[in-house]
């Protein structure tokens, strides 16, 4: 007989423990071999979110949310997306965590503690819808690389911390600095410390805005690790990819800044419309910067049956990048016609905007209902899905759910 070595008691009590129940062969378990149940870790336990989430992928982990989950007016860290383009850091130490700042457009170059920054800055607390740049992404035909977000790559939460122009200020800036850049504590998926999984950054005039923020909380308690844990930059209204998590250095520029996933098609739109399927030379993109006018409807449910009356109070949010949502109206009959819903004020500049109408249907049957922001430019949302992109950014088509009514 060959001879294998088998696991030892203790690692055996430890399996035991992570699954929850008895391993019945445990004990020829051989040396070396990671049970299958403990191979992928649970991303509901190990994020502690909702098991109604829509895990797109694992590695990395790109998680999102869904329309009826984002009823909230403030999104819990439960039903927050979570999307990652490397491995999280792991080890995070909080006492020795420290900011750079720096760049050919700096001063000076300082460091921080996390503790400086929380008692050299005054805090703020604001309310930032975060969307990332793909959402709805898979929409498009011919689709297009990447995750296949639906409509719930989005989240308006309370983000705490300091002012990103404050501390630039401590800094000082150059006359001629342009942007500002982040990097950050997540390692790139082919673990080469030497590569960035994502190293992005905003025009000087975002990061001046006061809701640009460097957070240290988020709806209240330290920031989770998947959303960015202990330090994050948080920039509303614009794709969420600027807003870089686990943030470690900050660079101030005298160019536009060129790290991971700035240049090339990344994050970016082709200048002019293009046919679908076209291929876009790198020098016909532009980088995405304010989001589009988009809502959500958040109750009910898509698929809801109406069985008592013929009405329903429908819900949702509405958001316009750097803008104002100024009109929010529904329709039953595929666009035809629209009538208006209530629109409430953002709490705070670059928070989503709630809205809400009683919607009457004239008799039983399948319904439609489509909801339509309207930014305080007067730009409306596509009834569909608006302009063709090699990267399947950008798709802020009207939300729309299915209703029964069968009273
Ligand atoms: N350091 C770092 N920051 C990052 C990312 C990342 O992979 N690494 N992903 C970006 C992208 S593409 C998005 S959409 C948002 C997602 O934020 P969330 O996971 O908190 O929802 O984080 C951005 N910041
Ligand atoms: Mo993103």
């Amino acid at each position: 007989m060959n001879r294998r070595n088998f696991i030892s008691s203790s690692v055996l009590s430890s399996i035991t423990l992570a699954i929850g129940t008895t391993v019945v062969y445990g004990k020829v378990i051989p040396v070396g071999y990671t049970p299958i149940a403990m191979q992928e870790p649970d991303p509901f336990k190990l994020f502690n979110i909702s098991e109604q989430m829509n895990v797109l992928n694992d590695r990395p982990w790109n998680i999102e949310s869904k329309a009826h989950l984002l009823n909230d007016m403030v999104t819990p860290n439960k039903y927050m997306f979570i999307r990652n383009n490397g491995i999280m850091p792991e080890d995070i130490n909080v006492d020795t965590w420290k900011l750079k700042v720096e760049g050919e457009s700096a001063l000076s170059s300082k460091e921080y503690t996390l503790s400086d920054l929380k008692q050299k800055f005054k805090h703020y607390t604001y309310q930032l819808t975060l969307e990332c740049g793909g959402n709805g992404r898979k929409e498009f035909n011919p689709p297009a690389k990447g995750n296949q977000w639906g409509v719930g790559a989005v989240h308006c939460s309370n983000w705490t911390g300091v002012r990103l122009k404050d501390v630039l200020d401590d800094v000082g800036l150059k006359p001629n600095a342009v942007y500002v850049a982040y990097y950050a504590a997540d390692l790139h998926l082919s673990r080469n410390p030497e590569k960035e999984p994502i190293s992005r950054g905003v025009p000087l005039s975002k990061a001046l805005e006061d809701e640009t923020l460097i957070a240290f909380q988020l709806n209240g308690e330290d920031i989770p690790i998947a959303h960015g844990h202990p330090l994050r930059l948080v920039a509303g209204g614009w794709p969420a990819s600027v807003s870089g998590k686990w943030l470690t250095r900050i660079r101030i520029r005298d160019v536009v800044h060129d790290g991971a996933k700035m240049t090339g098609q990344s994050y970016r739109v082709p200048k002019n419309p293009v046919a679908p399927g076209e291929i876009v030379d790198d020098k016909d993109m532009v980088i995405i910067e304010s989001m589009p006018v988009k809502s959500l409807i958040t109750s009910p449910k898509t698929g809801a049956v109406l069985t008592k009356n013929r009405s329903l109070k429908i819900k949702g949010h509405a958001w316009a990048g750097d803008l104002k949502v100024n009109k929010m109206e529904y329709s039953i009959d595929f666009g035809s016609t629209w009538k208006p819903c209530s629109l409430s004020d953002p709490i705070n500049r670059l928070a989503w905007q709630h809205f809400e109408a009683k919607v009457d249907f004239p008799e039983n049957g399948y319904y439609e209902i489509w909801a339509r922001a309207t930014d305080s430019n007067g730009k409306s949302q596509p009834m569909i899905i608006p302009g063709w992109n090699p990267k399947g950014y950008l798709n802020n088509a009207c939300h729309r759910i299915a209703i029964k009514v069968e009273v």
